[in-house]
């Protein structure tokens, strides 16, 4: 039974002695301020009823508790704590077991650690993924998994943040019992009276020692995951789930619980929290536009991909990944093979690495389809086209999916930066024209860039959404524009980059900078990785439409005329001996940089790494706004997810605008208003930005307009 509003969200009901303490709050039963006072108020009450001998607690809905409530993070702390409704429940003097179905992450996990018992279903998970919020599991979770698991498995759990299934946490101790039937909440009483009819005792995790009692094995489990965390530069509560099992293996558990509680508060605290948590939420938030708001989704089985190069197979790949039937187009026999072949190429990478067998690729290339011919077409419900980045080629291969095509076929194109409308504008069926702009490797990278023409139809658009969430990516709504978000916003903070090794710092100083930001790479190794004619020809093609008072770096190019690529060729920025991984700076590369000064007139400076940091981080926030303002993302939590899964901003910074809110926006526009005075042209301070300063808001108060 589902709560109605006047449905209390915690629902005790006792019969025969065993009391069923249900929690009802939906989506995901978190433990939010009523629920905590709801469960407090019920063992209160049970523990005084003489006609109790056991308690089982369920959750309503599909999962047990999924944790703490995200929600109030932040938020000025209401009683009671959960920590306090852990400990009431583990000191209860009736027998207490926790019936798990669905997931028991985070608190609700601790929740179930604090009774005296537990069962699950066998499709239950069960985590403390408290370390993907930039926390530790906050309500003695760090304390209790450890003495009833050990140190070893209590700290995967906890570092990894990743879901255990009943099977494994039966294994490691975390649950007694697997239920037989689905029916959770009879099987919790069952097993609750089979416990009694057994004379089980009360059996109080914080009073369980065994699983701690090899210290020398327990300690170097503990020394093994404080290097390997150490390794890992960036998070913060990582070494502080450590210290939590190090203090459970060193301190009596009501101080191991204190210690507990001091650090969950320093990461709390920490800006990390605030910006993971807010991109939890934004990559739930970028689901719904106003497409999927008011329309409903064309259904789809059979899609079509036009191209077999890297992106087309790497395309084929992600849509056969998601169960779906693939029919892949090339010009002709040998490119069609050759497309056919980089797709199975993908499935034998699987079966070297043991994640797949032979009868798997088969049964998944039972799926795929390919074809010289468009009229292999008529049936498929999406076409995708990833062709050369040419428009009389896009245009050429639309004409023909116009001509084939079902009517209601969606016809989406791949490019990174043409014009959509345009080729819209070339069919007779513009209302079914979309862009699905993948990320290389196509079939990993997560972010979807789902690009709104003028005339689509909006259920076309949300087909484009359900196609994202059937392949497991995350999609953005952007509006048609050179670059999209993405690529629009790396062209800028790019060229802040060029500007400031032009005018002094090296290449190699400004990767370091970024590097150390949080990314896994600066701009000038990403080039190298993804070659240098790319962003090459990307320059060339805005050559004709480049404001000619706009200041030009043309060192990228010399590079560029010399062939110099990057990792494919050998050389770009660094140079990449045979056989080494990674690169050294290219020694080549620092007179080119000393020519082109000269040419431009410029006398080098020194910059300190936090100036190379706020300027990048500054042209990335500016060119933001302008993105935001002029309705190519629908919010700036949209900027935030693309940054962070298409370009490696640091997810615990949250994304650029979630980081200039944290950093203060009269700061970022101080910087930008500092800078103009060199480059007034580049340095135009976005009005969206200049309004929320003026204003005394943040881009957060647009994301929940
Ligand atoms: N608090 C608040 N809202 C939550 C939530 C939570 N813990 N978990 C999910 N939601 C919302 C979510 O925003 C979405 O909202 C809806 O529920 C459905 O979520 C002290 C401090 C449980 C596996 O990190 O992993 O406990 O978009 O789309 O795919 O030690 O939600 O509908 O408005 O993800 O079925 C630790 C986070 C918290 C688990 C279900 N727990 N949640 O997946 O649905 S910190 C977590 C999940 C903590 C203690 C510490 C998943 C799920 P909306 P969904 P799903």
């Amino acid at each position: 039974m589902e709560p109605t509003a006047a449905a209390p969200v915690v629902q005790t009901t006792v019969s025969d002695h065993i009391a069923l303490v249900k929690i009802s709050n939906p989506p995901v039963n978190a433990l939010s301020t009523a629920v905590r006072q709801g469960l407090q108020q019920a063992f209160t009450e049970l523990n005084q009823n003489a006609d109790v001998h056991a308690i089982v607690v369920t959750g309503s809905g599909a999962n047990f508790i999924a944790g703490a409530d995200i929600r109030e993070f932040g938020l000025p702390p209401q009683a009671p704590a959960l920590p306090d409704v852990c400990n009431q429940i583990e000191a209860s003097d009736k027998l207490v077991i926790a019936a798990i179905h669905g997931a028991a992450l985070g608190g609700g996990l601790e929740i179930a650690l604090s009774a005296h018992y537990r069962v699950a279903v066998e499709t239950a998970k069960i985590g403390l993924p408290e370390v993907n919020l930039g926390l530790l599991p906050g309500a003695g979770g760090t304390q209790r998994a450890p003495r009833l698991a050990g140190a070893a498995a209590a700290l995967d759990l906890m570092l990894s943040g990743r879901h255990a299934g009943a099977k494994e946490a039966l294994r490691l101790g975390l649950i007694d019992h697997i239920a037989t039937s689905d029916d959770i909440a009879a099987e919790g009483i069952a097993y609750a009276r089979s416990l009694l009819a057994d004379g089980a005792p009360i059996r109080r995790t914080g009073e369980q020692t065994a699983a701690l009692d090899d210290r020398a094995a327990q300690q170097a489990a503990i020394d093994a995951a404080r290097a390997d965390v150490a390794k890992k530069k960036g998070l913060f509560s990582p070494a502080k789930i450590v210290d939590c099992v190090q203090a459970a293996l060193d301190q009596p558990f009501a101080e191991g619980l204190a210690t507990e509680r001091e650090l969950f508060t320093q990461c709390l605290n920490s800006p990390q929290r605030a910006g993971l948590v807010h991109v939890f939420f934004a990559e739930r938030e970028v689901t719904k536009s106003p497409e999927t708001q008011s329309a409903k989704p064309r259904p789809f089985q059979k899609v079509g991909v036009i191209g077999g190069g890297t992106m087309g197979a790497g395309i084929a790949v992600s849509l056969l990944d998601a169960g779906l039937s693939v029919t892949m187009i090339e010009r002709d026999d040998a490119a069609l093979a050759l497309g056919q072949s980089r797709v199975a190429k993908v499935y034998d990478g699987a079966i070297a690495k043991g994640r797949l067998s032979e009868e798997g690729k088969a049964a998944i290339l039972a799926r795929f389809h390919g074809s010289t011919s468009y009229d292999a077409l008529a049936d498929a419900d999406i076409v995708i086209e990833a062709v050369f980045e040419d428009m009389g080629v896009k245009k050429a291969v639309f004409a023909e999916l116009d001509r084939v095509c079902k009517p209601g076929a969606v016809l989406a194109t791949n490019t990174s930066y043409l014009d959509i409308n345009e080729v819209a504008n070339s069919v007779s069926r513009p209302q079914d024209v979309v862009g699905l702009h993948f990320f290389s490797p196509a079939n990993i990278m997560k972010l979807l860039e789902i690009v709104v023409p003028a005339k689509v139809s909006a259920d076309v658009v949300a087909t484009g959404f359900a196609l994202a969430k059937k392949l497991k990516k995350v999609p953005v709504r952007a509006g048609v524009c050179d670059g999209f978000i993405g690529n629009r916003i790396l062209a800028v903070y790019r060229q802040a980059a060029d500007y400031m090794m032009e005018d002094g710092a090296s290449p190699f100083e400004i990767d370091a900078m970024v590097r150390a930001f949080g990314y896994p790479m600066g701009p000038y190794e990403m080039s190298d990785l993804a070659g240098g004619d790319i962003g090459w020809a990307t320059r060339k093609r805005r050559a004709a439409t480049r404001d000619p008072k706009a200041r030009y770096v043309h060192i990228a190019d010399k590079l560029c005329e010399r062939g110099w690529f990057g990792q494919k060729t050998g050389q770009g920025w660094y140079v990449y001996e045979a056989g080494t991984r990674g690169g050294k700076p290219n020694p080549a590369v620092d007179p080119i940089i000393a020519e082109e000064r000269a040419k431009a007139g410029v006398t080098p400076r020194t910059f300190t790494r936090e100036e190379l940091e706020r300027r990048y981080v500054a042209a990335m926030v500016n060119e933001g706004a302008k993105v935001v303002a002029e309705g190519i993302a629908l919010r700036p939590l949209d900027v935030d997810v693309t940054l962070v899964y298409g370009y490696g901003f640091p997810r615990y910074k949250g994304g650029p605008m979630k980081y200039a809110d944290l950093v203060g926006l009269p700061q970022i526009l101080a910087d930008i208003e500092a800078f103009a005075k060199e480059d007034p042209l580049f340095w135009q301070p976005a009005p969206l930005l200049v309004k929320l300063v003026q204003e005394g808001k943040n881009f957060d108060s647009l994301n929940k307009a």
